[in-house]
């Protein structure tokens, strides 16, 4: 993580369906705006194998206003950052809409931008951190050890984690070749360390040092208009292909 700010992408994931205890708490407070969940991400370039998305059901997270049309679903320390930031108008200001627990969001589906599924299913992970970007992630288990561990602890235990098995239903979808791992990479590393489940959190984080430096150094894209490039050539032209097709935005935190 080094010196100075973090350069995410913001991913805007359009709401196409509340979860029913989400959509009772909601009511019409998002005022006929667009809702989308927003992810922070250092890998833009994986979008296009995202299988669902990331909350943690101890968070509280905000409906926030970010003109007349559009509200983003983060949590308040995100929302503050991206007003500094200019992203939620006025710039400096926020308007909270609703609050509501991540647990509710769960069961929520939404629009995945980029994505060879175009729509998938918020889910719980154990380990989303409140005080990093939005407290939504985005899940890409072909890429991240941390989102394949989390995927497979649900698949095994839906009732424990309150989930419906069908939203976990997508399996991880091959996006980058490595000469290592494969076009599977985080399930190799995680199988290779021998992580059982995501309270492995030790190998898991280096699991995602192995895995973040092999696919940026040594990663092919193998799907989407930049099929064929290196990971490292194709990281930026992607982010900005998102950013100017109205579906990502810079985020600095
Ligand atoms: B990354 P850094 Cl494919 N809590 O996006 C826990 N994790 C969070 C988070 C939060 N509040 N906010 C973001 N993240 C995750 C894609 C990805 C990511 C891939 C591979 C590795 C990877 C899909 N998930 O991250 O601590 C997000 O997951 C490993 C570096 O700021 C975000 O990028 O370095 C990354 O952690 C930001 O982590």
């Amino acid at each position: 993580e080094g010196i100075g700010p973090q350069e995410y992408t913001g991913i805007k994931m359009e709401v196409v369906e509340w979860s029913p205890a989400a959509q009772a708490a909601l009511g019409d407070k998002a005022g006929g705006r667009k809702v989308f969940l927003v992810a922070a991400t250092l890998r833009p370039e994986t979008m296009y194998g995202q299988t669902n998305c990331f909350v943690g059901t101890g968070i509280k997270y905000g409906v926030f206003a970010v003109n007349d049309q559009e509200a983003f679903v983060c949590t308040l320390r995100a929302a503050r950052n991206m007003a500094f930031q200019g992203i939620i108008t006025p710039r400096g200001n926020i308007q909270q809409l609703a609050e509501i627990d991540g647990s509710k969001i769960v069961g929520t589906k939404i629009n995945a931008p980029f994505a060879i599924n175009p729509q998938v299913y918020v889910l719980p992970m154990d380990n989303v951190l409140a005080t990093k970007g939005t407290g939504v992630v985005t899940s890409v288990p072909s890429d991240s050890p941390d989102d394949f561990q989390t995927l497979t602890d649900l698949r095994k235990k839906p009732e424990f984690y309150k989930i419906e098995p069908s939203w976990a239903a997508i399996d991880p979808v091959p996006v980058i070749s490595t000469p290592t791992y494969g076009d599977m990479t985080a399930p190799a590393i995680v199988k290779q360390l021998k992580i059982q489940s995501q309270k492995d959190t030790k190998q898991l984080a280096e699991a995602k040092e192995i895995a973040y430096k092999e696919g940026f150094y040594n990663g092919t894209m193998t799907v989407g208009e930049f099929k064929g490039m290196s990971v490292q050539e194709a990281k930026p032209k992607v982010r900005e292909a998102m950013i100017g097709a109205g579906l990502a935005f810079a985020y600095a935190e």
